[in-house]
C-alpha cells in the first residue's frame, strides 16, 4: 500500500474520510498485484466484466448506468469568487453556496463503502510539466481507469514530496441520481468534486476536469496553456519530425488525425506519422522561445462506434490488450466485444449496452451506446511517438485548428501572423450534420474546441493566448483546415484521413517558408499546384473549389463572429475585435 509523510495530504485526505465516512481507506500504490486485486473484486461484484483473455488479454467491459453516459455540461461548474471570472459560457454558483450544497451530498456517501485514494500525475512525473493530483473514489472502475489514462501510484506520492501543491478531487458513484449529478471545478482552491455519476468524461478527473478546466486556470497563472489538441509528429523523407498541435470540437476526426497513417505513395517516399496525444495538449513556451508541447495523459479514451480497421487501424489496434471498454455489445459466443461500423458482422448472440439479449439487428436497437468508449493505455498504440514520455515534450512548427463547415471554410488556410491566429481560433465552428443533406446546418461556435473546458472567462483567455504569443518570436504558425466541403449533391469532396497529410505537408512547409501562399482576405491560402493530389480522385478544378472563398457567406460569417463576441460581456480582446474589422475591410474591398 502506498504512503506518504506529506501532512497537507494526510490532513486532507483525513478531513474528506470524516466527511464520507468510508468503511475502508485504500491507497492506491501503482503495483501489479494491486491492479490485479480489484480488478478480481470489480468482477466479482459485476463492476466489471472480464472477456475474452486469449483473444483480448487484459481486457473487461463496465457498463455505466443508462441515464449516465456522457459528459453533462448542464450539471458541469465553474465555482470561483466572482461570477465574471467564470465567463458567459460557464455555469457558475459561487463557492458559498456549491461547498454545502456538495458537502451535504457528500456526507456519509461512502458508508459501507471502500475509499480509494489514488495520487496521480498528469505529465511524465518528476517533468516540468507534470502536475499531481489526488482523486479520492469510491469506484473501482474509476481507480482501473484512472490506472490507464494517467501515471499513479508511489512514485507520484515521492515525486511530490511534502509539497502542498497538490490538485484535491474527490469523486462518489452514490446513487448515480441525474438531478444530484454534479461536476464541480474550483479553480481557486485547485479543487474538484464530482458526484452521482460513474461515467468517465465526468470522473476520470484527470482528463477534462484537471487537465483542462483546473489546467487552463493554472496556465493562466503560471504564463502556459493548457489546450484540447491533439499532438502529432510528421517525419518527411529526410527523417526530420515535426509537430503540430490541433484542436477540433467533436465529430471532426481528431482521434483519426491523431493516428493518421500517411497515404501508400508518400509512406513509400518515407513518410510516417507518430502520435503523441489525441486529446489534451499542455503547451510552454522553452527557453529557445519555442513551444514545447506534452501530452499530460497515458491513456486514450476514445469512442468505440465507428473504429475499424479501415477508419483508424491504429486505434483498434491499440484497444486489442490491457483496455477497459464501456458501454459496448458483448459476443456471447467468444466473450469479445462489438460496436457499430467495427465490421459489417454484429454477433447473434449477444448483450447491447444495456446488458439485454441482441441478437445483432442494428435497426431495431443498437448493440453499442453512440458514446461507448475504450479506455486504453497510450503506449499500445503502434504509432505512439518515440517522444511520447520526453520529459521536455515536443517542439510545435504549427497550431492548426478546424471544424466542420459545408461551405465556407476553404480545406486549408494560414493566419497572417500569431494574432490573426488567434482570432480563427477564437471563431472556430462546426456546423451540426445537415452538412450530409448539401444544407448548411447550423453553425456551433467551439473556440479553440475549449468551450466546455476552459476553466475562466473565455475573453481572458484569448487575451492570455495574445499575450503568451507576444511573449515570443519563435511561436509556431497556425492554421485552419476543413475536410469537410461538400459538393451540390452533399457529398465531402475531399477524401480525408489519411490523405490528410497531404495538407499536413503543405502547413509544414509554409511552416518552414518552404513555399509562396496567395494573399486572401482570410488569410494565406495554398497555390492549388503546392497541395499533391497525385493518386487521390480529386481534379485540379475540384481543388481549387476546395481552396475557393465565398465572399458573401464570410460576409454573413463576420456578421455571425460579431454577435457572438457581443456575448462576452464587453471583455473580448479589442485586438480580436481589430482583427473582425479587418477581415470586414478585406472582404469589402
Ligand atoms: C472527449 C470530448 O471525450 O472531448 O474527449 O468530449
Ligand atoms: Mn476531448
Amino acid at each position: 500500500m502506498a504512503s506518504t509523510n506529506n501532512q497537507a495530504v494526510l490532513d486532507w485526505v483525513d478531513e474528506q474520510i470524516a466527511l464520507m465516512q468510508p468503511e475502508k481507506v485504500v491507497w492506491i500504490d501503482g503495483s501489479k498485484a494491486q491492479q490485479e486485486q480489484l480488478r478480481e473484486e470489480a468482477c466479482h461484484t459485476g463492476e466489471l466484466h472480464k472477456l475474452n483473455q486469449e483473444k483480448l488479454p487484459g481486457c473487461y467491459l463496465h457498463r455505466s448506468d443508462p441515464n449516465d453516459v456522457a459528459r453533462v455540461e448542464s450539471r458541469t461548474f465553474i465555482c470561483c469568487d466572482k461570477q465574471e471570472n467564470a465567463g458567459p459560457t460557464n455555469n457558475w454558483m459561487h463557492p458559498d453556496e456549491m461547498y454545502p450544497k456538495l458537502r451535504k451530498l457528500f456526507n456519509g456517501s461512502m458508508k459501507d463503502k471502500a475509499l480509494y485514494v489514488i495520487p496521480y500525475s498528469m505529465g511524465v512525473v518528476g517533468s516540468p510539466f507534470a502536475k499531481y493530483g489526488f482523486e479520492l473514489t469510491d469506484s473501482i472502475y474509476v481507480v482501473l481507469s484512472m490506472a490507464i489514462m494517467t501515471r499513479v501510484g508511489q512514485e507520484v506520492l515521492d515525486a511530490l514530496g511534502d509539497s502542498p501543491d497538490f490538485i484535491k478531487g474527490i469523486h462518489s458513484n452514490k446513487d448515480i441520481n441525474p438531478d444530484e449529478r454534479y461536476i464541480v471545478q474550483f479553480p481557486e482552491d485547485n479543487t474538484i468534486m464530482s458526484i452521482n455519476s460513474g461515467y468517465g468524461g465526468n470522473v476520470l478527473q484527470g482528463k477534462k476536469c484537471f487537465s483542462l478546466r483546473i489546467a487552463s486556470h493554472l496556465g493562466k497563472q503560471e504564463g502556459w496553456l493548457a489546450e484540447h489538441m491533439l499532438i502529432l509528429g510528421v517525419q518527411n523523407p529526410k527523417g526530420e519530425v515535426r509537430y503540430i498541435a490541433a484542436a477540433f470540437p467533436s465529430a471532426c476526426g481528431k482521434t483519426n488525425l491523431a493516428m493518421i497513417i500517411p497515404p501508400a505513395g508518400y509512406q513509400k517516399d518515407g513518410w510516417k506519422a507518430w502520435c503523441v496525444g489525441d486529446d489534451i495538449a499542455w503547451i510552454r513556451t522553452g527557453e529557445d522561445g519555442r513551444f514545447w508541447a506534452a501530452n499530460p495523459e497515458y491513456g486514450f479514451f476514445g469512442v468505440a462506434p465507428g473504429t475499424n480497421v479501415e477508419s483508424n487501424p491504429n486505434a483498434l489496434a491499440t484497444t486489442h490488450k490491457d483496455t477497459i471498454f464501456i458501454n459496448v455489445a458483448l459476443n456471447l459466443q467468444d466473450d469479445t466485444v462489438w460496436w457499430e461500423k467495427l465490421d459489417k458482422k454484429p454477433p447473434e448472440n449477444a448483450l447491447d449496452w444495456l446488458g439485454n439479449p441482441w441478437n445483432g439487428d442494428c435497426a431495431t436497437t443498437k448493440g453499442a451506446h453512440p458514446n461507448s468508449r475504450f479506455t486504453s493505455p497510450i503506449t499500445n498504440c503502434p504509432c505512439v511517438s518515440p517522444e511520447f514520455e520526453n520529459p521536455q515534450g515536443v517542439p510545435l512548427s504549427a497550431i492548426v485548428f478546424g471544424g466542420r463547415r459545408a461551405k465556407t471554410a476553404p480545406l486549408v488556410y494560414q493566419s497572417r501572423d500569431w494574432n490573426h491566429g488567434v482570432f480563427v481560433g477564437s471563431i472556430m465552428a462546426s456546423e451540426t450534420t445537415a452538412a450530409s443533406t448539401g444544407k448548411v446546418g447550423v453553425v456551433r461556435r467551439d473556440p479553440m474546441a475549449m468551450l466546455p473546458f476552459c476553466g475562466y472567462h473565455m475573453a481572458d483567455y484569448w487575451q492570455h493566448w495574445l499575450d503568451t504569443g507576444k511573449a515570443t518570436e519563435n511561436r509556431p504558425k497556425i492554421f485552419n483546415v476543413n475536410w469537410f466541403r461538400t459538393d451540390e449533391n452533399g457529398e465531402f469532396i475531399w477524401p480525408g484521413f489519411g490523405e490528410n497529410l497531404r495538407v499536413l505537408e503543405w502547413i509544414l512547409r509554409r511552416a518552414f517558408d518552404d513555399v509562396d501562399a496567395q494573399v486572401s482576405p482570410i488569410g494565406y491560402l495554398p497555390n492549388t499546384k503546392d497541395i499533391n493530389i497525385e493518386g487521390i480522385d480529386l481534379t485540379e478544378e475540384q481543388l481549387s473549389g476546395l481552396l475557393n472563398i465565398d465572399k458573401d457567406l464570410w460576409k454573413e460569417e463576420v456578421e455571425n463572429i460579431r454577435e457572438f463576441y457581443a456575448d462576452f460581456n464587453g471583455k473580448v480582446p479589442a485586438e480580436l475585435w481589430a482583427q473582425l474589422e479587418q477581415l470586414e475591410h478585406n472582404l469589402n474591398s
